[in-house]
């Protein structure tokens, strides 16, 4: 059993995704053991975009990220983290799937719907981030 943390972010939240998101995971067998809508602060996201720090477009990263709320989630299952970064896309929605989040939702680098973490260890760490 493996879990992963996932973020719909502001632009997922407002164009009313959170469930289509959810139920993609559900669907897939994967279960939702922690969720939480908040409004991030910087202080938060700069912890959780740490290994961006120096890239041209964190700042544009930040500030979307604040724009408005956010759904928080930890997801579990077995190969939960492969399974919803499969599930959500690649982060370029021009090289995402059609099938995926971001294959069918996205058009944006920077507003591409969610967060998953990306190894064991991004998992427990953004876990303990936020939650
Ligand atoms: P992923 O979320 O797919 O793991 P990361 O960790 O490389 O992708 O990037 C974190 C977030 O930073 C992305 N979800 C996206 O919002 C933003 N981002 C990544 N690369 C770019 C880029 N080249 N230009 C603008 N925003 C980007």
């Amino acid at each position: 059993m493996e879990r992963t943390f996932v973020i719909v972010k502001p632009d997922g939240v407002d164009r009313g995704l959170i469930g289509e998101v959810i139920s993609r995971y559900e669907r897939k067998g994967l279960r939702i053991t922690e969720c939480k809508m908040l409004r991030a602060d910087r202080a938060t996201l700069e912890k959780h975009y740490i290994e961006h720090r120096e890239k041209p477009f964190y700042e544009e990263l930040v500030s979307y990220m604040m724009r408005g709320s956010i759904l928080i989630m930890v997801v579990e299952g077995n190969n939960a983290i492969k399974l919803v970064r499969n599930i959500n896309g690649k982060t370029n929605p021009m090289e995402a799937e059609p099938g995926t989040i971001r294959g069918d939702y996205a058009n944006s680098i920077t507003e591409n719907i969610v967060h998953a973490s990306d190894s064991p260890e991004s998992a427990e760490r953004e876990i303990s981030i936020w939650f």
